[in-house]
Parts: structure tokens; sequence; C-alpha cells
């Protein structure tokens, strides 16, 4: 097992991390940007390493620091939570040509599953279900992509290859309005990847996200850890997430969850990931895989009793899984609730300092974050500030629990969304189960137009 480990990056999951380390008997370095240098969980690491000035782009996106950080305080691996670093896969060969370990999947592997035409291809050949669209990317000729269109099928959607997460995509309803969509899609693509690459997908209308969570060691051995539904979102930004997924039934997710182990033995995946699916009337369909741990995991975690970021740790350094897919069960109910210091209306952030807080408690609740009183949220970054994480036996009871926890929980002295969970905890539909990932926005319209 590794002596010390660096994490290259802030906030509640480089406290999440920290923890980890801690549990596993590793040291631990953060690195922290000039406006983090105060934090507390910057403080209890073992080592801290001052990495260049607040904005991401000098701190924690600057590469050579990160590697001379390890090499100073001889460090043997490296995690990069998630954001900043965790997807790069020129800085995971970086770390690994520096001779550290890149806690995480193989370079190679983070480049494949970053070009999202490259990873729906490796998907479809490993056995995944994907969504019907293009042979890959789109070709050329207008006659060929007017063709593609009419055989998918109206509605399309238009997706850049090195997108992703929301980012460099246009729905399309009718051929009259396809092919300056391409030519748009594309030049946005070129511009902000790099790569113009497109390709076509049949429109999903009204689905919901439903994600898979796997964890492979370097043996050839792979589990799935169930689902996560990630439904309840505005703007790509998750709100809400859950484990299980509301209704659907089990054999489902045991179906799905066996080809995406199956895939991970099959491309010789390494660590914790997630397979991205949309959900709509009873069937999975692919569309990319995050290859870094996510900020729901620990409603995985809640439901499995598997602690993700351990088992991260531990197959990094060379350990073999210590479960088969046998051993895996789901108990329970969790929900997570993002809190984010932003106004609860506009979700216009909201950073400053915390004058007074009081975090919830109680049988079931579990709270990620590394705020404290006195803390000042700094303007430069990400605005979720914790994770509330209710669990119970049923989703009922996770939902009563997180309704309490939201009632507990005092932040004052900058904005939060906590008025935005503690109204969809009272949700019928929300309550209900089930609901698109159009629901949130749709709610949020609704109330607009009532107003006005
Ligand atoms: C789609 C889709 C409908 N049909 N693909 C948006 C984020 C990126 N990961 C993929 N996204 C979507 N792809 C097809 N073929 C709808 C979305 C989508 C979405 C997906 C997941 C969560 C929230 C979303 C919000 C809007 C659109």
């Amino acid at each position: 097992m590794f002596e010390k480990i660096l994490i290259a990056n802030r906030g509640e999951i480089a406290l999440r991390v920290q923890r980890a380390c801690r549990e596993l008997g590793i040291k631990t370095v953060v690195v922290h940007s000039e406006a983090d240098r105060e934090a507390k969980y910057v403080k209890l690491a073992d080592e801290s390493v001052c990495i260049g000035p607040a904005p991401s782009a000098q701190s924690y996106l600057n590469v050579p620091a990160i590697i001379s950080a390890a090499e100073v305080t001889d460090a043997q691996a490296i995690h990069p939570g998630y954001g900043f670093l965790s997807e790069n896969a020129d800085f995971a060969e970086r770390v690994e040509s520096s001779g550290f370990v890149f806690i995480g999947p193989r370079a190679d592997t983070i480049r494949l599953m970053g070009d999202k035409v490259s990873a729906k291809d490796a998907m479809k050949a490993a056995g995944v279900p994907c969504v019907p669209g293009s042979d890959g990317a789109l070709p050329d000729d207008p006659k060929e992509i007017t063709k593609i269109a009419r055989t998918v099928g109206y509605p399309v959607i238009i997706k850049a290859s090195g997108g992703g997460g929301g980012r460099g995509m246009r729905v399309v309803h009718t051929e009259a309005a396809l092919l300056n969509a391409v030519t748009m899609t594309k030049s946005e693509a070129q511009v902000a990847f790099g790569n113009p690459t497109v390709y076509m997908e049949k429109y999903l209308e009204n689905p919901r996200h439903v994600e898979i969570q796997v964890l492979a060691d370097q043996h050839g051995n792979a589990v799935y850890l169930g689902e996560r539904d990630c439904s309840m979102q505005r703007r790509h930004q998750k709100v809400i997430e859950e484990a299980p997924a509301p209704l659907i039934p089990p054999r489902l997710i045991a179906r799905i969850g066996d080809r995406c182990a199956e895939a991970c033995r099959k491309i010789g995946y390494r660590g914790a990931g997630t397979f991205e699916f949309l959900y709509e009337n009873g069937e999975f369909y692919f569309i990319e895989m995050n290859t870094r741990v996510q900020v729901e995991h620990p409603v995985t975690e809640a439901i499995t009793g598997i602690d993700i970021v351990q088992e991260q740790i531990r197959v990094a350094a060379g350990e073999k899984l210590r479960f088969k897919q046998r051993d895996i069960s789901f108990r329970g109910h969790a929900i997570e609730c993002r809190i984010n210091a932003e106004d609860p209306y506009t979700f216009v952030p909201f950073p400053g300092k915390i004058s007074f807080y009081h975090p919830p408690g109680g049988p079931g609740i579990r709270v990620d974050s590394h705020i404290y009183q006195g803390y000042t949220v700094p303007p430069h970054y990400d605005s979720m500030v914790a994770k509330v994480i209710a669990y119970g036996d049923t989703r009922e009871q996770a939902i009563r629990r997180m309704r309490i926890a939201l009632s507990e929980m005092g932040v004052e002295g900058i904005k939060t969304n906590i008025p935005l969970h503690q109204e969809l905890m009272q949700d019928a539909r929300f309550v209900e189960g089930g609901t698109s990932i159009h629901y949130l926005e749709q709610k949020l319209a609704d109330k607009g137009e009532v107003k006005k």
C-alpha cells in the first residue's frame, strides 16, 4: 500500500479523499491555491503545498506545479478527485511518466472515453446498448448526413465528439434544419474542443439519467455497484441524486450492470468509473463514461456499504478487488442534496463568509463538507459547499430524514439552495419518483409563469 498520497483537488472532495487515506493509514499531501490557504482541510493534511494563485488555471490545473509538489513531498500516488485534472489523459500520462501512480484508469482509457465517438464505439463493441445513431463520426457529404438522419428518424441530436456533460450539442427536429445545425455544431466544436468531429443520435424526448457505478482492479476483475438516478438537474448541473433509481425493476439493473462490468473486463478498465445512460420506456441507452470518482458516489456507498474512494486507492496500489459480484448487495435507499452557495431562485453564485453554521445529524445522515463557521467561500470555484446524504430502509424514510436534516441545517452569511431542496422534498412528483431530466427546469419555468 502507498505510504503517502498527494490530493490534487480542493473543497469537500479533498477532505473526502483525505479521510479515506487516513483510514487506510496513508499520509496525505494537499496542494492548494492562495485562496484556499486558510481552509481547515488544508491544515488537517499531513503536509500542504501552495501551487499558485486563486484562478484554477494557475493552481489546480497547473500540471508542472502539482508534479513538483509530489516530487518535493515524496508522494507515491496522486488522487485527482473530480473536475480539474481528473479526466485529463495528458495529466495522467505525466503523472505516470514522472514515476507516480495516477489513482484512476490508464491514460489511454481516459483518452478513449474523453472522445465520445471512440467511447461509444468501444462500448458498442463490448456489448453495452447505445442510443441508435450514426455509425461513428458524421461524414462531410451532406447527402450522406441527410440519409443517416432519415434512417435514425427525427428528432435527432448532433453531438460534438470532444464535448460531453451537455457541452456542444444541438437538437434537430426537421430535415430543413439539419445541415445548418451540423455546420454550426462542427464550428463550435472546433473552437471549444479543437476537434470538429460530430456524431448523430436519435433524440430521446423524455428520458431519465441513470448511471451505473463500476469498480475494476488490474487483475481482470470488475463489479458493478448498482445505479444512481441523477435526473433532477438544471442546466446540466445535478441537484439531487439517489440510489437505487426509483421504479426500475432490479432485474433490469442486474442485466445492464453485468454488461458494464463485462465491458470493463474487455477494455481492461482500472479503478472506479461510471457508465451514463438515458433510460426511457424500460430501456437503457449508453451515452458517456466518466473515468473519475463522482460527486454523487456517497449514495452508492450508503446502499452497498463499500467505500468507493478507499477501493480506488486499493486497486491503484495493485490490490485485487476484495469482493465478487455475488458479495455485493443493495440495501435501503439514499438521497443526496447538493448544497450550493447560490441564490435559491436565480441560481446566481453567492460566495462569502459563513457567519453561522450548524450541520444536520442523526440516524442515517451523512454530511460531506469542508465548510465551518468563519469559513469564507471563495468566489473562484464551483459553488457546491456541502452534500447532505440521507439513508433509510425505504425511499420514504430517506425523504423524511432528508426533510428533517434540511430543517436542522443552518448556514448564514451566504445564500444557499437549501430552500429549493426543502421545496423539492415536498414536491408530489419527486415524492412519487421517476421524474425525467426535464422535470426541474419545467417546474421552475412553471413557477416563473405563475409569478408573472
Ligand atoms: C441526449 C439527450 C437525449 N437524446 N442524447 C446531455 C448531457 C450529455 N451527457 C448528454 N445529454 C443528453 N443527451 C440523446 N440521444 C438528452 C441529453 C440531456 C441530458 C442528459 C442527462 C442529464 C441531463 C440532460 C439534460 C438535457 C439533455
